[in-house]
Order: C-alpha cells, then sequence, then structure tokens
C-alpha cells in the first residue's frame, strides 16, 4: 500500500531497546515524518538507583528523538556533565552506573510522576511531550515491573542486567537470561491496538535476546505481531549483526554462549514466525538465499547506520521494501 513522500497514513510500529535500536527508530521518524509512528520499547534494563526509578532504554529513545542524545555513546544527554557522580564517589556513594547531571533530571521527575501515581507509559508519554518530541508515541512494553537478569558462567550467579552490562563490562560469558515478572505482565495500553493496525511492524537492529526479546515475550505482544502479519501487515526485521558482529553491544557473544549462530542468520531464526522481510548487509549477501528458505525476503544493503543520514536512508529502505515505492504526490 504505497503513501505519499513522507508516509502521511502509515502506521509503524517499531519493537526497540539500546543504542542501535533508537537511532533506527530515529532514522524512521526521519523518512517518514508524516507516518503514525508507535516505538515499542524495551523495559527489561530498567534499575532503581538512589530512590530512582532508571529507564535507560527508554531513556535511550526519548532522547534520541528529541536530538539531544549524545551520539558517541548513544545514551544520555549530549554535553552532560558528571559532577553529582563525583561528589556522589567523594561521599563514598557507589558510582557504577553513571548518572549524568541533566540524566538525573530525567530520573527525578520519573520518580515524581511515579510517586503522583502515574504509570510508567503515563510518565513516558509526559517526558516525550515535555521534549518536545511530537509525530511519535513511545510507548514501554508494558506498564509491569519487568527485569532482565543474567546467569553468569563463571559461578551460575544470576545478577541483574545492568550488573552485568555495565558493572562487569559485558566482559564475562553467561549461561541464560530470564525476564522476571514477564509472566505477569500485561502490554502498555495502546500498545495491542497500535499492532493491530499496523501496516508494518519492524523488529529493530537491537539485540535479539536482551532487547527485542523480552518485548516480544510479553505475554500478547508475539500473537499480536503474528495476527497482523495474518491479516496482512509486514512485518520487517533488520539485522543486529554484520559479518557476525555488532556495531556495539555484547549480542553477538551472548548469542553465541546461548549455543545460537552469531549471524544475521541466528538471529534470523530466533524472529522465523514472525519475517516477511529481513535486512542484512552486503557482506552477509551470502546469507540472503538462507533467509529466503526462512520464508522471508532478503532486503540486502548497506546495515549500517552512518549518522542521521545512514538512518533515514536505512530506514527508507525498509519503508520502501513493505510499504512500495513512496507515491510521487
Ligand atoms: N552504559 C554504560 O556502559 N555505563 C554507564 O554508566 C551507563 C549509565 C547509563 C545511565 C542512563 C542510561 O539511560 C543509560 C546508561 N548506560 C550506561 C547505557 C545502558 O546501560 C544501556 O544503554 C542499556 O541498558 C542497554 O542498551
Amino acid at each position: 500500500m504505497p503513501f505519499g513522500r513522507d508516509r502521511a497514513g502509515a502506521r509503524v510500529v517499531a519493537l526497540a531497546g539500546g543504542v542501535g535500536g533508537s537511532r533506527f527508530i530515529r532514522g524512521l521518524h526521519l523518512a517518514a515524518p508524516a507516518a503514525h509512528l508507535t516505538a515499542v520499547v524495551n523495559t527489561g534494563d530498567d534499575l532503581a538507583r538512589y530512590g530512582l526509578r532508571i529507564s535507560p532504554d527508554v531513556d535511550t529513545v526519548l532522547y534520541a528523538l528529541a536530538g539531544i542524545v549524545d551520539d558517541v555513546r548513544g545514551w544520555g544527554p549530549r554535553g552532560d556533565t558528571f559532577r553529582a557522580m563525583a561528589a556522589l564517589e567523594r561521599l563514598g556513594g557507589d558510582t557504577w552506573f553513571r548518572l549524568g547531571d541533566i540524566d538525573l533530571a530525567t530520573h527525578l521527575r520519573r520518580r515524581e510522576l511515579v510517586d503522583a501515581g502515574q504509570t510508567p507509559s503515563q510518565v513516558t508519554a509526559e517526558l516525550a511531550r515535555r521534549l518536545g518530541i511530537d509525530g511519535v508515541t513511545v510507548l514501554p512494553m508494558t506498564d509491569d515491573p519487568v527485569a532482565t537478569w543474567i546467569q553468569l558462567a563463571e559461578d551460575d550467579r544470576w545478577v541483574p542486567f545492568q550488573e552485568y552490562f555495565v558493572r562487569r563490562r559485558a566482559d564475562v560469558p553467561i549461561r541464560a537470561v530470564r525476564f522476571e515478572g514477564i509472566e505477569r505482565s500485561r502490554p502498555a495500553p495502546g500498545l495491542l491496538d497500535a499492532v493491530g493496525t499496523a501496516h508494518l511492524v519492524v523488529l529493530c537492529p537491537s539485540n535479539p535476546l536482551v532487547s527485542i526479546g523480552p518485548i516480544l515475550a510479553v505475554p500478547g505482544i508475539r500473537d499480536a505481531v503474528r495476527t497482523a502479519r495474518s491479516r496482512g501487515a509486514v512485518v520487517a526485521g533488520v539485522s543486529p549483526l554484520i559479518g557476525g558482529a555488532t556495531v556495539k553491544g555484547p549480542a553477538a557473544r551472548m548469542l553465541r554462549e546461548l549455543g545460537i549462530e552469531p549471524s544475521a542468520m541466528g538471529v534470523a531464526s530466533m524472529y522465523a514466525d514472525l519475517l516477511d522481510i529481513y535486512v542484512i548487509d552486503r557482506v552477509d549477501a551470502g546469507l540472503a538465499s538462507k533467509v529466503e528458505e526462512q520464508g522471508a525476503r532478503p532486503i540486502v544493503t548497506d546495515a549500517l547506520m552512518r549518522g542521521r543520514p545512514g538512518e533515514r536512508r536505512l530506514a527508507r529502505e525498509v519503508l520502501r521494501a513493505a510499504l512500495g515505492p513512496a507515491r510521487e504526490v
């Protein structure tokens, strides 16, 4: 179903977590500014620190869409300082999870709004509004508490995600991943409607285990994507691996440690029941026939997003493959 150049009228839902996902979502918004875009974001990385609730993947998507994310780190506000952290350290505080001075305002405001009775999705909507984000609905995957835990191979101990990802710098082999609370979690309000009426659902180039995985594990979400697909929505995945490696993050190593092929195909196999389209990089062109065998249409292109132009280009290619060329209005 073609749409005009700015894709007015197209309804797109993007599932994402972390830095790569946030960049692709920014690309979608740049490529289709008039589309009805809903970002569904992983909350398994959330953590409580100093009485604050921090939602790293949601904040990364908010900052990216607001144009204020630090593009080198990929998270936190650009130009942020860490004077509060330094002062906290002097007082003996535990500061391995670095909260910038500007970033702290987000966590303090979230705390205030939650204490005033707002749900995570209401808080996210309020922060998005205050950050000047329009044209994109940012939804946490659920309003219920879900926490990703990682079992370390060294001693079989389970640690919370950020303990693995930040404190241990993801430099330690893992044995298993689990999402505490996922069974009781419900899709955030509006999420199932957005998927149910979507023309396109995108599995963004995020970690399939701990970013896309938790979202699809919220009861009802994977089925909703499958149902949407059966009524004609297109489901597209974008490989987070290029030549068996990530641009950023431990996904390839985590996959290998869990016995899943650390390649674009290994990731595609995790979405085998969902994909109509799967984007792989030119270095992985040899996998195109395997993608077809799995029942998806391979899109072989430059899967590396270099800056905003790269993000927009890749997003435009996915939109064109899924929705057809933009109708010249
Ligand atoms: N990542 C780090 O490697 N070190 C940090 O100290 C750190 C702090 C942090 C604070 C707020 C935030 O929104 C993200 C932060 N991240 C940090 C990134 C975060 O761990 C990851 O972006 C996600 O959890 C995984 O995608």
